[in-house]
């Protein structure tokens, strides 16, 4: 071969693997882009998942804030203080407590007073803008969830009233950070009824994460140490910890509560990391004397508001939000293992504001 063959030769190889690897590069290029439109709209599909079960779950609430809404303003032209009187009415019959709608009612008047011809069918829009201004007015805590990795396990220990969705909502967080791939433990400390343990024990196996329990009547103190020890040994990353939800007695509660956290702090000094307080949204004004109780006998780090499905008594989750000084961390919209979402405030407010 001649030299000029030769090199002839070499450079078409040369540029032939160049051209090869650019061709490399690029279709790793249109993978890589592939693949992240794949992720991207699994995400979308998952967020309008989420959305669709939130907007269905909190369909009784919307549905008859609106219907109250729209007869408020028929044949309204502009918003009157007979108006804001009604608008008053709603809110408190939506359970979105007094004192929050006091703070509402006064902010739309001085949007009202400011901008004299707000139209009545603007009302809900404006509405909306307020709550959520309120809602992120008051929320003061930054919703800080995040587990510490050094400080394993993590334990969160649940507690509220009977039949508030404690143990349903145990099953369902233990599923949930499942799915983030942690692991996670559960201690059956509602000793009272033999049910309750048994209750426990179908979301453990059906979450397949291990459950420790003694026998029905035995010191729930008890079950919490034997809980924190046997993650500690499987070098679990969360510890969700079921409690009974005996109100008869406030000294009794706290007692028992006090006794539970002195047991974990022997293993773990920062030992109960959280302490969430679940709570029975559907039963509407009596959700926040759930929370007043409980946040004077033992102090919540975070809220559950549960079966907000099936209730038209949603406003409760706007009113709680603002007025106590605890982030709402999830919510129940039913029964089943999927139905327990992360609270976002403005998502809930969409939401609840949804025309159907
Ligand atoms: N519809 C609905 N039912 C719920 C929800 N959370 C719990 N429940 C039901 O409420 C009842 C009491 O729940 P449970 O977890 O046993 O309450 P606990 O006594 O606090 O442990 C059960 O029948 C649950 O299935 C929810 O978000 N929506
Ligand atoms: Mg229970």
């Amino acid at each position: 071969m001649s030299f000029f063959n030769k090199l002839f030769s070499t450079k078409k190889k040369i540029s032939d693997k160049a051209t090869a690897d650019k061709k490399s590069v690029v279709d790793e290029q249109i993978e890589k882009s592939i693949s992240k439109e794949v992720i991207s709209q699994k995400i979308n599909v998952s967020v309008q998942k989420k959305k669709d079960s939130l907007n269905k779950g909190l369909k009784l609430s919307s549905e008859s804030f609106f219907s109250k809404i729209s007869k408020a303003i028929v044949g309204k032209s502009k918003v009157d203080v007979e108006v804001l009187d009604e608008l008053e009415e709603i809110l408190i019959s939506s359970d979105v407590g007094v004192k929050t709608t006091l703070k509402i009612i006064d902010r739309i008047e001085n949007r009202v007073a400011k901008d004299k011809y707000i139209n009545a069918d603007e009302l809900d829009l404006i509405l909306k803008e307020e709550i959520i201004a309120i809602i992120n007015d008051s929320d003061k805590i930054i919703n800080n969830f995040k587990i510490n990795e050094n400080k394993k396990p993590h334990v969160i220990l649940v507690v509220g009233v009977n039949g508030a969705g404690k143990t349903t909502t145990v099953g369902k967080m233990a599923n949930y950070y499942k799915s983030l791939g942690l692991k996670v433990v559960i201690g059956a400390a509602d000793t009272f009824r033999a049910a309750a343990i048994d209750q426990l024990q179908v979301w453990a196996d059906r979450v397949k994460v291990d459950l420790i329990k003694q026998e029905m009547g035995s010191d729930p103190a008890s079950v919490a140490f034997d809980t924190i020890e046997s993650a500690i040994k499987k070098n679990a990353d969360i510890v969700l910890i079921d409690t009974a939800g005996r109100l008869h007695n406030k000294t009794n509660l706290m007692n028992e509560l006090g006794k539970i956290k002195r047991v974990l702090q022997k293993k773990t000094f920062e030992a109960p990391q959280e302490v969430v307080l679940v709570i029975d949204g559907s039963t509407g004004q009596n959700a926040f004397e759930q929370a007043k109780q409980f946040t004077n006998v033992t102090e919540i780090t975070s809220l559950v508001v549960t079966k907000l499905d099936g209730t038209a008594k949603g406003g409760v989750v706007l009113g709680i939000s603002d007025q106590f000084q605890i982030p709402i961390k999830f919510i129940g919209i039913g029964e089943k293992i999927e139905d327990l979402q992360i609270f976002d405030k403005k998502e809930f407010v969409d939401s609840f504001f949804k025309k159907s």
